[in-house]
């Protein structure tokens, strides 16, 4: 809640010469071989490599530099001349490895060979694919089919993604969960529910079209940098920004463009956010009801008074529901519950509620700071409200944009990596393939961890990730991993998750998408879906970083052909040596999103999957928008408690996800570790602490399991009282897996109960 918005604690604006130090420091920790300059030059435009990063769109009209800070650091990072062979594994065990850092099992460098777990001497050794293969596919054929998890991280390619989902169909069940479990699934289950939508509505030309954008829980400055130059673009040409988020982020409020050499002269910085409010987290609920009560003020008086309506009357009473019910909440709430729930001021939220009514389109984003929360679906249907009462749906300009996560993890969902049956054309997959699809639905990423826990989960294939550090719980989640008959991960770099293998235990080692894809019938190419639902291919042209390794589709194949019944329609050898066959069979399962697809993979900006919502389409159960009347006015599965504090765990922007690059957080104004709590004065007065004292996380989640995080040293935050930050992935040992959004199970990351001891 700032007027003159600063941020006190980031050494400067977002982009500017700052990320290029820190991109100088990443080329000097990878020493990249020749060519990737070039890779990264040509990123994101037709005929170069999609980001590995991001999932942020691919634009048709490109600039000469189509990529950020975090690509690049992305890119050197998969290029990097360092590697990590079997005689690694002379050196260390794997016992040894479990006290290091996730910043030190990344700088060992790329995998160079398939490996096999030995308990006896507790280390990984080279195997060659065959034995791999024929020893996985033993094990696999041996288990109950529900026992066994299929989990994708959102990398891997369309193609490589339809042909792991048809393994685990052919194979016998439906356990398909997906890092999106642990992330926008609240948009999956909830933006559907209330839009008919699991994506999001927006297109590349309504960036350039909207009036303001409504940021609620979305960082862009670490997390989508590429976002940041449409938004600068928005506030040359008048357009507003409002940003709902506890923490004050540098890319939220000013930027030097990197990309600009006259900004990068002259330091001339573009402010981002109009208004800033620093809303409690967990609040959002009550701040967007303020915000709609200021619309709906304002409607009121203008219908007194005769004047043009406030609310769009006509797109209400033709395309919504819920809209009475709704209003009548709204009316009845007071600003006083409102303020102390959102932790804002009326004045505050009566600033941002008159751009949103001043601005003809609006765009309502989010991200993290929505979905991971128990009530994560309300927050987002909270958002969709407000969009709704002025018509900013369906419409130029305006729409909802959830701002997706992994490269495709979007488009892994839309060919068929999911565990709910209603969402696949079964029947199409039997006709293609001539077999019966299993009919039951599979597991969540809650369900799995708890299925592990129980023991009813006896082996995990990881199509990429490292879900031993992304999920809740890490201590039970690292002994129940470790239990299970068999462990089998396709990475590219060593990750904590490879460090409890199974009794049987294989790590794959996969090509990068940048790496030259050379199969039977020549180089291959990969394609991958964006946030705004559009499909661009990629074709790799650096010498891969071993001649051992294997693409993820031809390691899919191979495990399939191991493990899944033969049958003449699964003709796993010819779809690897021809990966254009495979997007034929994409073409013919799902053939209004992908036609022509062969044909359209290289066009400028990707072809666009289309979305009925955008058309104002309501895919919904009552065929409308709903409008959705929330029985709380937080999102939180507890009450507030003395002494009890709402964690938010958070992304550096120096790492992606649990691949950690390093231990500069420059927009926060935090260097050299990761291990700190952030806190605002007050609660480290109140507390009775003081600044840089070590203390010790506990949760404070009411199941009675201790769960405690120590050695954080507290460190001084500008954040709304009883709000504190600590790093994702570390923090993952005081999340409870009960604890997430009750609608579509995902975790509830970013509002953890703790307490703090000395
Ligand atoms: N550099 C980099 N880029 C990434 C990633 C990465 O780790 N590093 N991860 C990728 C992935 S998989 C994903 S899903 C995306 C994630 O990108 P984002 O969706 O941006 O996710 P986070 O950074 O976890 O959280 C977003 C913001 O939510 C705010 N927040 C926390 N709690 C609340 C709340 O209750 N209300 C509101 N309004 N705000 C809140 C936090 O302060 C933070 O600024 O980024 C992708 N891109
Ligand atoms: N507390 C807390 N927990 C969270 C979150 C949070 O904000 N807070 N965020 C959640 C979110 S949004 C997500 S998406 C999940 C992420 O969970 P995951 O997707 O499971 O984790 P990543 O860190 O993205 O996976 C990194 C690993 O993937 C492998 N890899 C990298 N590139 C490739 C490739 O091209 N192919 C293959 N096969 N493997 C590759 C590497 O071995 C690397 O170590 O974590 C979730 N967990
Ligand atoms: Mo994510």
């Amino acid at each position: 809640m700032t007027d003159a918005i600063a941020n006190p604690e980031s050494e400067g604006p977002a982009g500017g010469w700052g990320s290029l130090t820190s991109l100088a420091r990443i080329a000097s920790d990878t020493h990249p071989p020749a060519g990737v300059v070039e890779d990264i030059w040509r990123m994101n435009k037709p005929g170069g490599v999609m980001c590995v990063s991001c999932a942020w769109p691919k634009p048709a009209n490109y600039r000469a530099f189509e990529f950020c800070e975090n690509g690049a650091k992305a890119t050197l990072s998969d290029l990097t001349g360092a590697r990590c062979g079997p005689e690694f594994w002379s050196v260390h065990t794997v016992a040894e490895l479990r006290s290091w850092k996730d910043y030190d099992l990344e700088q060992t460098g790329r995998l160079t060979h398939p490996l096999r777990y030995d308990a006896e001497t507790d280390r990984y050794a080279a195997v060659s694919w065959e034995d791999a293969f024929a020893d996985i596919g033993a094990t696999l054929k041996s288990l109950p089919r529900d026992s066994v998890v299929f989990y994708a991280s959102g990398h891997a390619g369309l193609e490589a993604s339809y042909l792991y989902a048809l393994l685990a169909r052919t194979y016998g069940n439906n356990n398909l969960p997906q890092s999106s479990n642990m992330c926008h699934e609240t948009t999956s289950v909830g933006l559907n529910k209330v839009i008919g939508s699991p994506v999001g509505t927006v297109v590349w030309d309504d960036l350039e079209k909207a009036d303001a954008f409504f940021f609620f829980g979305q960082n862009p400055g670490s997390n989508s940098p590429r976002f940041l130059h449409p938004l600068q673009e928005a506030k040359q040409r008048g357009a507003k920004i409002v940003t709902f988020n506890p923490v004050v982020e540098q890319g939220l409020v000013s930027f030097v463009n990197p990309q600009n050499p006259f900004d990068m002269l002259t330091g001339r910085e573009t402010p981002i956010s109009d208004e800033y409010l620093q809303v409690r987290a967990g609040g959002d609920i009550a701040a967007i009801l303020g915000l709609c009560k200021v619309v709906i003020e304002a409607d009121d008086d203008a219908l007194a008074r005769n004047l043009p309506r406030i609310i769009d009357v006509a797109f209400i009473a033709e395309h919504t529901t819920g809209f009475d019910d709704f209003i009548e909440l709204v009316r009845s709430t007071d600003w006083h519950a409102i303020e102390r729930e959102s932790g804002l001021s009326q004045a505050a939220l009566r600033r941002a509620g008159e751009i949103y009514i001043e601005a003809e389109r609006v765009i309502g984003v989010y991200g993290m700071g929505l979905t991971q929360h128990s009530q994560g679906a309300i927050n987002i249907a909270m958002v969709v409200n407000l969009l709704l009462l002025r018509g900013n749906i369906g419409r130029e300009g305006a729409g909802c944009c959830p701002v997706r996560g992994h490269s495709n993890v979007q488009g892994q969902r839309t060919v068929g990596i999911a565990e709910k049956t209603k969402l696949i054309p079964m029947d199409r997959l039997k006709t293609l393939f001539d077999f019966d699809p299993p009919t039951e639905d599979g597991t969540t990423i809650v369900d799995a961890v708890k299925g592990l826990m129980s023991g009813k989960i006896k082996a995990f294939i990881s199509l990429g990730g490292n879900l031993v550090r992304a999920t809740p719980d890490q201590e039970a989640m690292e002994r129940c991993w470790a239990a299970q008959d068999l462990t089998v991960m396709v990475s590219t770099k060593l990750n904590r998750s490879h460090l409890f293998p199974g009794k049987s235990a294989y790590i794959l080692p996969c090509l990068s998408r940048f790496e030259r894809d050379e199969q039977a019938t020549g180089v291959q190419s990969v394609t991958t879906e964006d946030s705004f639902s559009h499909i661009s291919a990629s074709t790799g042209k650096r010498t891969p970083a071993s001649e051992h390794l294997k693409s993820e589709l031809a390691i899919v194949a191979g495990i399939a052909k191991a493990s899944v019944a033969a049958n003449p329609r699964l003709t796993w050898d010819d779809w690897t040596s021809d990966y254009s066959l495979v997007r034929d069979l994409i073409e013919a399962t799902y053939p209004g999103d992908f036609k022509a697809y062969n044909a359209r993979m290289f066009q400028p900006g990707g072809f666009y999957r289309g979305n009925a919502a955008r058309e104002r389409v309501w895919k919904t159960e009552q065929g409308k928008a709903v409008f959705t009347t929330p029985d709380r006015l937080n999102a939180l599965a507890f009450a507030d408690a003395p002494g009890r504090y709402r964690l938010m765990t958070l992304r550096s922007n120096d790492q992606f996800n649990t691949t950690i690059y390093g231990y500069s957080d420059r927009f926060r104004g935090i260097e050299g570790t990761r291990d700190v709590v952030l806190m605002c004065d007050d609660d480290i007065r109140s507390a009775g602490l003081t600044e840089g004292q070590i203390v010790t996380l506990f949760s404070d989640f009411e199941d009675g399991v201790r769960r405690a995080l120590p050695g954080l040293r507290v460190t001084r935050h500008t954040l709304p009282p009883g709000t504190i930050g600590a790093y994702y992935p570390e923090a993952n040992v005081l999340v409870a897996i009960d604890h997430h959004d009750e609608m579509s199970k995902t975790p509830a990351s970013k509002a953890v109960p703790v307490r703090i001891e000395p």
